[in-house]
């Protein structure tokens, strides 16, 4: 038998950062799996998971604007970019591109080839509908409600559902401009 030597520090951390990497898909799983089983239409989840996406996001801001030194970005795009670039990172692990930028730079997609929400998961003939990772769109739309943004945000692609990528539209809808409660005279 082999003699068991310690594991250096780094190996043993990266064991623990996959653990809990199954064990954030596998709940969310199971998150989802108790939505279908309570409220029984597809479109009821699709919506409970977007809100509980939003209720995320309009905390996580804080976190994020807190950890990764963003400071006030110039415009939407630039907003797009640090999502696709450092927020999925931070809280994903894994990074997005951005593309498909309408005219007026108000509509684009942000794709993902990594997801790792989906490890594992295989839907059912009966979750044609179901947009699995509606939570991503909530958190999104949540957080940059925060930041003055109200934006739409809708599935395009969505590999669970045969596609080759998942491609999440973000378009936005108006830009509140922020006010200071004094003036500088
Ligand atoms: C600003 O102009 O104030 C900076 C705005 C940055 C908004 C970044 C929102 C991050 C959302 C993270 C989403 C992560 C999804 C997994």
């Amino acid at each position: 038998m082999a003699p068991l030597a310690p594991r250096s520090g780094d190996a043993v951390f990266a064991n623990v950062e996959r653990v809990n990497a199954e064990l954030f898909t596998l709940t969310y799983g199971a998150i989802v799996r108790q939505l279908l089983t309570d409220l029984e239409e597809v479109e009821e989840v699709n919506k409970q998971l977007d809100q509980m996406g939003y209720n995320i996001g309009i905390r996580l801001i804080d976190e994020f604007l807190a950890k990764s030194n963003v400071s006030r970005c110039v415009d939407f795009k630039e907003t797009c970019d640090v999502i696709a670039k450092v927020g999925f990172k931070m809280f994903l692990g894994v990074t997005a591109t951005v593309s498909n930028w309408d005219a007026e730079g108000t509509s684009c997609s942000i794709i993902l080839e990594d997801n790792p929400l989906v490890d594992f998961v295989e839907l059912p003939d009966t979750c044609q509908g179901l947009n699995y990772c509606n939570i991503l769109s909530g958190v999104i739309r949540g957080a940059l409600e925060m930041v003055s943004m109200k934006t739409e945000i809708t599935w395009v692609r969505d590999m669970l559902h045969g596609d080759d990528a998942y491609e999440l539209r973000l378009k936005l809808l108006k830009q509140v401009p922020e006010e200071y409660p004094y003036k500088d005279d």
